[in-house]
């Protein structure tokens, strides 16, 4: 087997587990069907990973709906690859790259991705996203999907959360750096984000789709897709 590194974590029972993420343990396998294939995490990644249910739901949705031209699809903050994985597995794309600035939580993510058999479908680049993007501009086949960090778990503590105060990223630098390099652009945010903030950049006379992204009822978070996305046709094609 595999060494782990340094750092990174393969728990494989309840009382190696850090106290304070228990709640993380007892969801692992609503996060990574595949957890005990060998998965690894820090700990920074379990607040922040994509359940691979809404990964997948995600990955179909951009899949159904991003312009057919595009064929290049960017996972700016990868993290350990909850999303990457769902978008090579969606099949969509001709290329999928994946950006990370953490050493370790990118070693973590081309190691899920091995797990899940589409390590050799990512194009992984170590560094930071808004760096690296630059190499992308001009290009018209791409689409941007980004996750970014919310300033930890305190969002949930608001009724509303202020998307202008979200740490380190707020949504202005968000939308602004990723719309340079590709108009279609979609934002995984809190829950409970404040939506008049985000219609905002929406161009006069044009609609924007938000979807809440749910488990067992309870809303986990929402996209927010800038851009050309049509999910008429997607909602046609299911009927
Ligand atoms: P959560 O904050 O642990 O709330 O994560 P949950 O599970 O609803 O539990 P509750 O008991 O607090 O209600 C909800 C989802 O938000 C996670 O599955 C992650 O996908 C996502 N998430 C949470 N955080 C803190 C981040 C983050 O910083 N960045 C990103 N991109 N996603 C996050």
């Amino acid at each position: 087997m595999e060494e782990v590194p340094d750092g990174i974590h393969q728990w494989l029972s309840v009382d190696q587990f850090p106290g304070h993420l228990q709640k993380y343990w007892f969801q692992r396998f609503k996060i990574w069907d595949k957890y005990d294939k060998g998965i690894w995490m820090t700990e920074d990644a379990w607040f922040g990973v994509t359940p691979e249910p809404i990964a997948n739901k995600i990955a179909a949705h951009i899949a159904e709906s991003a312009p057919k031209e595009k064929t290049v699809i960017i996972d700016a903050f990868a993290g350990v690859g909850g999303n990457a994985i769902a978008l090579a597995r969606s099949g969509r794309w001709e290329r999928v790259f994946a950006i990370e600035k953490d050493p370790k939580t990118l070693k973590c993510a081309k190691h899920n991705a091995e797990i899940y058999g589409v390590a050799n479908k990512i194009f992984w680049l170590a560094g930071d996203c808004f760096e690296a993007m630059s190499r992308f501009a001009g290009q018209k086949n791409t689409v941007i999907f980004a996750s970014p960090p919310w300033g930890g778990t305190s969002y949930g503590e608001d009724d509303v959360f202020d998307l202008t105060k979200m740490e380190p990223y707020n949504l202005d630098k968000l939308y602004k750096s990723f719309t340079k390099i590709s108009k279609e652009l979609v934002l995984y945010l809190p829950r409970n984000s404040d939506l008049n903030q985000i219609a905002k950049y929406v161009p006069e006379g044009q609609k924007l789709e938000v979807a809440h992204y749910t488990i067992m009822a309870a809303s986990k978070a929402l996209c927010a897709y800038f851009g050309d996305f049509n999910f008429d046709v997607a909602e046609e094609e299911e009927e």
